[in-house]
């Protein structure tokens, strides 16, 4: 039974009003909105350090230059996703904290390694591309700070997109070297690029009750489906094939019959033991540790200026 409150909160979901920080909300509506968007924001922080890695190795200062943006963009994108977090009540340290110790998850995709500069390609091209997907609808998510925090993100998302795909075409249009290079990031980040969406829909945990919130506006199965279909058109213009011998237009649903990824895989990248889960969190701690200046300054900055008020 829905208290009256609910009811009403439901209606404006239901009616396509947008819920902002001061409305009543259900707590489960709260909380399932913090681990989404908390996640959401450390995966953009997290996503700068597979990609930081290849900075100082682009092939040319123009590539270094639009490298060295995009990974600044994911920056200013986790500060948006962090602020429209603390609307709902939870500190950014907190959730930082919440990281570091485990109890917190970013996406399985930035635990996989970035070997060479085709990897950059593939990033931006797969990566990027899947994260733009489930990032459009994500524009008209029921809560308010979120929803506008997404409009911003997809404006530069599908610019880093575009990047990844131009370094791509300039790999597959190569030599036969670096059309391999091309070839093999295809092969290794087509599979963890499909567990992005998150599980099967059967195996969503959350999806029936952030769909009926309208935190979700599409299904897991649904996003990944989608993606398949716009990614193979490119990889055929490449000239690149993808990973998977079932591959198939299926007329009768209008979409490709592809592969499920290794499931048993994504499950072990959760736990934490993907290729980089522990250099991933190593680096972010060290991050943290090396700030602890700043915040101890801004901090003893803070109690001076108050101890100065009172006096
Ligand atoms: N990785 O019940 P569901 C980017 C967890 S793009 C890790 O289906 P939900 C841009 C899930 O949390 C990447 N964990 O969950 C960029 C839950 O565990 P919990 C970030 C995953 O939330 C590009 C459990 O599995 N984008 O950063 C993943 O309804 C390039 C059950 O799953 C977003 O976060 C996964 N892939 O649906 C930056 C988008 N999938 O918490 C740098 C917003 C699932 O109960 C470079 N998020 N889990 O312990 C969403 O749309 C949703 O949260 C989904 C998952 C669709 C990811």
């Amino acid at each position: 039974e829905m208290s009256p409150e609910e009811a009403a909160f439901q209606d404006k979901v239901d009616a396509d009003i947008k819920i902002e920080p001061r409305d009543w909300m259900p707590e489960g509506y709260r909380k399932t909105l913090i681990r989404q968007i908390g996640q959401h924001a450390h995966s953009e922080i997290v996503g700068q350090l597979p990609e930081g890695n290849w900075i100082t190795r682009a092939p040319t200062l123009e590539r270094k230059m639009i490298l060295l943006a995009k990974v600044q963009d994911e920056a200013g994108h986790g500060l948006y996703l962090y602020c429209a977090a603390e609307t709902l009540g939870v500190s950014r340290d907190d959730l930082t904290e919440q990281l570091l110790s485990g109890r917190m998850k970013y996406s399985s995709i930035f635990n996989y390694p970035t070997l060479n500069w085709a990897d950059i390609g593939a990033v931006g091209w797969l990566v990027d591309g899947a994260a733009i997907m489930n990032q459009v609808p994500l524009q008209r998510t029921s809560y308010g700070p979120y929803s506008r925090a997404m409009i911003r993100i997809c404006k530069e998302e599908s610019f880093h997109q575009r990047q990844g795909y131009d370094i791509m075409m300039k790999m597959a249009q190569g030599t036969p070297a670096q059309k391999r290079m091309a070839q093999d990031a295809l092969n290794r980040f087509w599979y963890p690029s499909l567990m992005m969406f998150g599980p099967s829909d059967a195996e969503s945990v959350h999806s029936a009750q952030s769909l009926a919130w309208k935190i979700k506006i599409n299904s897991n199965d649904e996003l990944r489906q989608k993606f398949v279909d716009q990614t193979v058109p490119q990889a055929e213009y490449l000239g690149l094939t993808i990973p998977d011998e079932t591959l198939a237009w299926n007329e009768e649903k209008g979409g490709y019959d592809f592969a499920e990824p290794d499931w048993s895989e994504f499950f072990q990248v959760l736990k934490g033991n993907g290729p980089c889960n522990v250099d991933r969190l190593t680096a972010r701690q060290k991050a943290w540790d090396d700030g602890a200046w700043v915040r101890d300054g801004l901090m003893a900055h803070a109690e001076k200026k108050r101890a100065a008020k009172v006096a």
